[in-house]
């Protein structure tokens, strides 16, 4: 196998024997088989549309199958074999459409992946021996940005599918994912080239998360601001993790007047912030802290847990929670209770995890009191008299972008420490599961401002761009870049690339990257992201400081 999408490659490099993730070789080689298809399948997907055809079947096999794909979302082989099943089927009527339509083609010319043909689990496997990252791209400069490219395209499929969920989407993100897919393959395509589509793909990614912003908002209304508790009541309940409010919304209106409350978990925790799920009495408050502390706070959850999308560690062997792990929509693993998609019009029928958390214990406390957060646009822009008097009163000097992902290595204390040390009168802007590493700090606030403002989940980095093109606007500035706002990112995985791209799309420069930067960026693209949007490492948190600072 070969994996270096995410910020935990093995030595920087690259995953060759098992995932640090988990993923075990066997997934790696399936999901290398899924990509494939998929790049061939975009192919006869564009075809049909430069003759006016959208499938609406093959959009959607194509955002799952990628945002399967993602960093910790499915450990599950069985669940991408019948992708690849699916996706055959799927293929397979697409061109029967295209040649009922008469649309004309020469296949000769056609990439290989949209001419293999497969029908079993061995015909899959055996094709993952042949499409591995390393044997596609020999070039590296040209692996590197077919790469970037792909990890965009992969996040964007995430926050689409939410959208969608919901009832929204728009086709030009699905034809960009596409195109972006397509281009993978074409090896007449120059380094310039697909730079141009990497930077193309942050316009698709500020599209599709001001999608999901609309798709959440209209539906639940928009986050306000919110004391969150953290402790515990003494009923039985289920923990709910991932990013879907659809989902959120599915469980909370089933397990009304069941006796089980429902906690939300990592990159969940921002459901506490919208109206609409307010009013649920037995919607308790958060539990635990970033994905990566799951194996202790699920052994102490006692109840069921549903993973809606990542972050999922594989438990160990012998785990307790073992038995009370669900996933549903995208997400997958092996062993866990998998609860199918809503039919058109429906919704998730949720009532086995609900009859498995009646039998079990209440949560054990591991943390009492309230966390604050709610500060998504629309509420900020409610308090933008009073930030900007903040600002040109000199109360707050700087706002600190510090959005993104947590994850379990020790170089992310860093961002703890850095939160600690920043002065007084900054602010942090946040959003992701990166928020864990100091929103529990006691940091204070600037006349009635927290100092940590948490505009919700990884996607609502959107709301964080939002703002800072209200204050330029306010400021009266010509430059995003010209506000006092600096940007110190931790990353993760897929859907924190998508974020980057969206970010340097809108123009702002000087972003610093950490804990590392990503492996799959050669040298020479990384310099092309240094030499053009000055995106920086990170080093000491006194070093960084004292440069974030003048
Ligand atoms: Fe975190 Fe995981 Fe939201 Fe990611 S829980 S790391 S960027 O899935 O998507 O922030
Ligand atoms: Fe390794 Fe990350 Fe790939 Fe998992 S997702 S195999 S940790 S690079």
């Amino acid at each position: 196998m070969f994996c270096f999408q995410c910020q935990e490659a093995a030595k920087g490099t690259g995953c060759t024997i098992k995932g640090v993730c988990g993923k075990t070789p066997e997934v790696a080689g399936i999901q290398d088989s899924l990509m494939y298809f998929m790049k061939g399948l975009s192919i006869y997907a564009n075809i049909a549309r430069e003759n006016g055809l959208e499938d609406d079947s093959t959009n959607k096999l194509i955002m799952d199958g990628l945002f399967m794909t993602i960093t910790n979302a499915n450990f599950d082989k069985q669940r991408f074999v019948e992708k690849l099943d699916e996706g055959f089927i799927i293929r397979t009527k697409l061109l029967q459409i295209l040649d009922n339509k008469g649309i004309k083609f020469d296949k000769k010319t056609l990439h290989e992946s949209a001419t293999w043909n497969a029908s079993s689990q061995s015909e899959y496997e055996k094709k993952a021996m042949e499409v591995g990252i390393l044997q596609l791209n020999k070039n590296e400069d040209i692996r590197s940005l077919r790469e970037l490219l792909t990890y965009g395209i992969k996040g964007i499929a995430a926050y689409a599918e939410h959208a969608l969920n919901l009832g929204e989407k728009k086709n030009e993100i699905f034809a960009f994912m596409q195109k972006g897919l397509e281009a993978t393959t074409n090896d007449n395509l120059s380094v310039d080239e697909l730079t141009g589509l990497v930077l193309e793909c942050g316009k698709y990614g500020v599209e599709v998360m001001a999608l999901l912003d609309k798709a959440n908002t209209s539906a639940y209304g928009n986050p306000e601001i919110t004391k969150v508790n953290i402790g515990v009541r003494n009923n039985p309940a289920i923990l709910i993790s991932g990013h879907d409010l659809r989902d959120m919304e599915d469980l909370l209106e089933q397990t009304k007047d069941t006796g089980v409350d429902v906690y939300t978990h990592s990159e969940m925790l921002p459901a506490n912030y919208y109206p609409a799920f307010k009013k649920y009495n037995h919607f308790v408050g958060n539990y635990g802290n970033a994905w990566w502390k799951q194996k202790e706070e699920f052994e102490s959850f006692n109840g069921p847990i549903l993973f809606t999308t990542n972050c999922i560690v594989p438990p160990m062997k012998n785990a307790s929670y073992k038995d009370r792990i669900y996933t549903t929509g995208s997400s997958g693993l092996e062993g866990a209770i998998h609860i199918p998609n809503r039919t058109e019009g429906g919704k998730k029928d949720f009532s086995e995890i609900i009859e498995h958390a009646k039998k079990c214990a209440s949560p054990t406390e591991i943390e009492k009191g309230e966390i604050i957060g709610g500060f998504a646009h629309n509420q900020v822009i409610q308090l933008a008299d009073k930030i900007v008097e903040a600002v040109k009163t000199g109360a707050i000097r700087k706002f600190f972008v510090m959005a993104g992902c947590d994850g379990r290595m020790k170089d992310r204390d860093y961002y703890t420490e850095f939160a600690e040390k920043l002065p007084k009168d900054t602010v942090i802007l946040t959003a992701g599961c990166a928020k864990y590493r100091y929103n529990k700090l006691p940091l204070g606030d600037i006349n009635g401002i927290p100092r940590v403002l948490d505009a919700g989940q990884c996607n609502d980095s959107y709301s964080l761009a939002v703002i800072a093109l209200k204050l330029k606007e306010v400021f009266e500035l010509n430059d995003i870049n010209e506000l006092p706002i600096a940007y110190n990112i931790a990353w993760y995985e897929q859907k924190a690339v998508i974020v980057l791209l969206a970010l340097l799309y809108l123009g702002v420069k000087n972003i610093h990257l950490g804990p590392t930067l990503p492996a799959f960026l050669s040298p020479n693209v990384a310099n092309v992201l240094v030499n053009n949007f000055g995106i920086a490492g990170i080093t000491t948190v006194d070093e960084d400081m004292k440069i974030f600072l003048n």
